[in-house]
């Protein structure tokens, strides 16, 4: 079993005890303009650390906004943050106004930290955000607010002695509903993540290089890009705005040995991967979304190296059920990560036997704890987290991902809440009644896609990409339907309930 102090900085474990075990001079963070090794890393989250406490009057337990791209300057804001004893609120950059609103009024946000590329839906959410009181604004081309902070401010910090227990990040998922959930993570579970899938799956190394797509404000991404390569004395190479052909160039260029990223990127890259060496690569992490066979089979193909399929959830922080070398089944997701149990209920909660479908539970040293919300009751019942995916175990504690067991689309790694992006659509003139769901897609696993009903006339090409471009306005441009039907009536039972079933097996007319 994992123990940790009950006097426990995350930030200080992975950064200042990393320089007193001589990890100082070593490289740290590998980004496209310049290199931090762990000593200079140490240096800028203090004087965040600083500008956070004597320029703005962060106290611990207040909660700090993080807008930026995967950088030197985003990790060093998260790991300064948390040195300060504040609480980490990363957002991903493509959020927009409605979407920031709700996450600072529900996370109560005073102070933001915001790369001035990604000012616009900051400034937009601004008049509907009250507690919001000042923004410092990294990368920008006028004079850089934190960056002309931070150079009047001591490179040594007191780290505050956080309890293990006390809150440090808030990571926000946007749940069925739309209606964005806020998860707490503790101190000691961001080290329990760090010292439960990595060290079983692939230990990681001090010669390691990590390298990886997920935003650093995705769960999955800070542990993969940030957290894990810390916790090893590694290092991590945080580039903006990877696509398939760049990323590839990446690991041959850093010579990365660890690569985190979801089904559809490592599709993606399958083909073009026979016009780079890759051979520093070892290990290839996947989650966000189940992974196919088939694209397994193209990825090992095209470079040797297996994939690593995981489950995680930003309830759960990070990876709870993986399998790695010889122990991979393809098709099944795999085997608990050592610290964690899981099982499959019924609906009533009792364990189901072996081969039969039911809900994923799960339990271990990290857990769902939601900000103020009333669905923790739902996804925590008698001590198991219900992660909302339809599963089974087979004869050998194998876990095979079935559905979800809810109406969250998982499509390119993204969680996308279908009643969201209806809500969406439905601002438009045009439309009249439409339903979202996840639809099955050759390239691209599961896609968004929607029933529209239009209130007058018939539904062209031109109207549909009409449709696309008004979603990606209004909410993050990831959610927007890549598919649209026109459809004249939506399925519904006799009571007016949305038939949902029926539009995932494409029974309409
Ligand atoms: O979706 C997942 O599988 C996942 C993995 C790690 C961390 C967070 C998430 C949502």
């Amino acid at each position: 079993e994992l123990q940790y102090p009950a006097t426990l900085n995350a930030a200080a474990e992975l950064l200042d005890a990393m320089v007193a075990r001589g990890f100082g001079e070593r490289p740290a963070i590998v980004a496209a303009e310049r290199t931090l090794t762990y000593a200079q890393l140490l240096d800028e989250a203090n004087r965040i650390a600083h500008v956070l406490r004597d320029d703005l009057g962060v106290i611990p337990g207040n909660r700090v906004l993080l807008r930026g791209f995967n950088n030197d300057v985003t990790a060093a804001c998260w790991l300064g943050v948390v040195k300060a004893g504040a609480i980490a609120v990363t957002t991903i950059p493509m959020l927009r106004a409605k979407e920031l609103t709700a996450v600072i009024t529900a996370a109560e946000i005073g102070v933001a930290l915001c790369d001035r590329r990604l000012a616009e839906d900051l400034r937009a959410a601004l008049p509907s955000c009250p507690s919001l009181h000042t923004i410092l604004w990294t990368h920008d081309a006028a004079g850089d607010a934190l960056a002309a902070r931070m150079v009047r401010r001591p490179a040594t910090f007191a780290n505050v002695a956080t309890a293990s227990d006390d809150v440090c990040m808030i990571a926000f998922t946007s749940g069925t509903t739309g209606k964005p959930k806020g998860t707490m993570h503790f101190h000691r579970d961001v080290l329990a993540v760090c010292d439960t899938f990595p060290p079983s799956s692939f230990a990681p190394e001090p010669r390691d290089v990590f390298i990886g797509t997920p935003p650093l404000a995705f769960t999955y991404g800070l542990g993969g890009a940030l957290l894990f390569p810390l916790r090893a004395g590694a290092s991590t190479v945080l580039l903006e705005r990877l696509t398939p052909e760049t990323l590839l160039a990446a690991i041959d260029a850093y010579g990365a040995t660890i690569c985190f990223s979801a089904p559809t990127s490592y599709r993606a890259m399958a083909p073009l991967a026979g016009a780079h060496r890759l051979t520093s690569l070892r290990a290839c992490v996947s989650a966000g979304e189940t992974l196919p066979v088939a694209t397994r089979t193209l990825w090992e193909g095209a470079t040797g190296v297996r994939i690593i399929d995981g489950i995680g959830s930003t309830e759960l922080l990070h990876i709870f059920i993986a399998s790695s070398g010889d122990a991979i089944r393809p098709g099944a997701t795999g085997t608990p990560v050592p610290g964690y149990v899981a099982c499959i209920l019924d609906d009533d909660g009792a364990p189901l036997p072996p081969n039969t479908v039911g809900r994923l539970a799960v339990k271990g040293p990290t857990g769902c704890r939601y900000l103020a919300d009333p669905r923790q009751r739902d996804y925590v019942q008698h001590g198991w987290n219900l992660t909302g995916d339809a599963y089974l175990m087979d004869d050998d504690g194998y876990f095979w991902y079935q559905a979800r067991t809810d109406d969250m689309i998982i499509a390119s790694g993204y969680n996308i809440a279908g009643p969201e992006v209806e809500g969406a659509l439905l601002e438009h003139d045009r439309v009249a009644e439409c339903a979202v769901v996840g639809a099955p897609d050759p390239q691209r696993g599961t896609i968004v896609k929607a029933f529209v009903v239009l209130r007058d006339g018939d539904g062209d090409a031109a109207l549909v990409t009409e449709l696309q471009e008004f979603v990606k306005a209004r909410i993050a441009p990831y959610k927007y339907p890549r598919a649209i039907e026109f459809v004249r009536e939506l399925p519904r039972t006799q009571t007016g309930k949305l038939q949902r079933y029926r539009l995932r097996s494409n029974e309409v007319n």
